[in-house]
């Protein structure tokens, strides 16, 4: 399977993660992607290109001109301010406060465009980001020209990041950046299927109000889990996009048998609503070891996971998600792939 990879990805290396009450570095780190990169090597899956440069039209489709602004100058702002540490948002334009005013200042920026405080914007950060959407936009072309499958190793990755906010370790939503591009190009529907431990929220805020791109995540019950406040299975879309978006949330423990059923239902649905393309969000921080998750998927549900997303026979693009547990995270991505292409 094609794959398609950038040294600049790993741009981003940030030193602070707010984590359980301390700082800590970062789980979602440079190193994930040479893990991954290895045992596709091992695995013999590729070839590896290099992404081609798209610039920033096809960002500002789906996120804030603003928003996009502002993550392009937080880093020097955030400096030029006199601060030591990596910008870290401390408050936020809560229910209790206005959310109609932009401060100007960086700090007063960051809480207007973060979800959450476990994510900071360090130098290199939106270097990444744009890296890493170029990475799903080469995927996709190569997808879109050849009808085959590819596999675009996103970091950062994406599916938090909300037409204005970033957090949960994404800024630029890859997935939603393909989607769109995907219908510019004449796809009159897109299924993203989100299959990280965490729920999509940023994917499912983009597309919520529309028919035109199919949502669907099968995540930790946000009754328990990050990002604790979207998730929930009667969040189904709303106006146009009533039944366009498909939320599976199950316990912390769940195995493969249970999250097996809720991918059935989930490849139904696509199959129903008519999508002509398909972008797997794919997070392997289901995996039993992830430090940060609770699900106990097995590495060798991966490998049926691949062959059960394949089955639906739709041109399909893979971009990467989460997945903490270093070791394992290019075994189980890997055998994700092989199992999509028929081992
Ligand atoms: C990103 B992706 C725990 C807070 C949660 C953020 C988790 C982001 C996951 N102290 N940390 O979906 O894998
Ligand atoms: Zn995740």
């Amino acid at each position: 399977m094609q794959v398609y990879h950038s040294e600049a990805t790993k741009l981003r290396r940030a030193r602070t993660e707010l984590h359980d009450g301390q700082l800590m570095t970062p789980f979602e780190c440079p190193e994930r992607v040479d893990l991954v990169l290895a045992r596709l090597r091992d695995s013999g899956v590729g070839p590896v290109a290099a992404p081609r440069e798209h610039g920033l039209a096809p960002v500002l489709a789906v996120h804030d001109a603003a928003y996009v602004e502002f993550l392009s100058t937080c880093w020097d702002e955030w400096q030029a301010a006199g601060h030591g540490g990596e910008a870290i948002p401390t408050i936020w334009p809560t229910r209790t406060m206005r959310e109609d005013r932009i401060p100007g200042h960086v700090g007063g920026k960051l809480g207007y465009y973060a979800l959450g405080g476990d994510t900071s914007i360090s130098p290199g950060t939106f270097e990444a980001a744009m890296a890493s959407k170029d990475v799903a936009l080469s995927a996709y072309e190569h997808t879109a020209s050849s009808g085959q499958p590819s596999f675009g190793l996103c970091r950062p990755p994406g599916h938090h990041a909300a037409s204005d906010q970033f957090g949960g370790y994404c800024f630029f939503n890859n997935a939603a950046i393909v989607a769109q591009r995907a219908l510019d190009d004449g796809h009159a529907r897109v299924a993203i299927l989100d299959v990280d431990f965490h729920h999509g929220n940023g994917t499912q805020q983009i597309f919520y109000g529309r028919d035109d791109v199919l949502t669907q995540s099968i995540h930790g019950d946000p009754d328990q889990c990050f990002p604790y406040y979207l998730g929930h299975a009667d969040e189904k879309g709303e106006g146009p996009g009533l039944g366009y978006n498909v939320n599976y949330p199950l316990p912390p423990g769940t195995d493969y048998a249970t999250w097996r059923e809720r991918l059935e239902l989930a490849l139904a649905e696509i199959s129903d609503k008519q999508a002509s393309l398909l972008v797997v969000s794919l997070g392997v921080d289901t995996f039993e070891g992830d430090p940060i998750s609770s699900f106990r998927l097995k590495s060798d549900d991966f490998l049926d996971m691949g062959r059960r997303l394949a089955s639906l026979g739709l041109p399909s693009v893979i971009l990467m998600e989460g997945g903490y547990a270093v070791e394992e995270i290019g075994v189980n991505v890997a055998k994700v792939l092989q199992g999509f292409q028929g081992a």
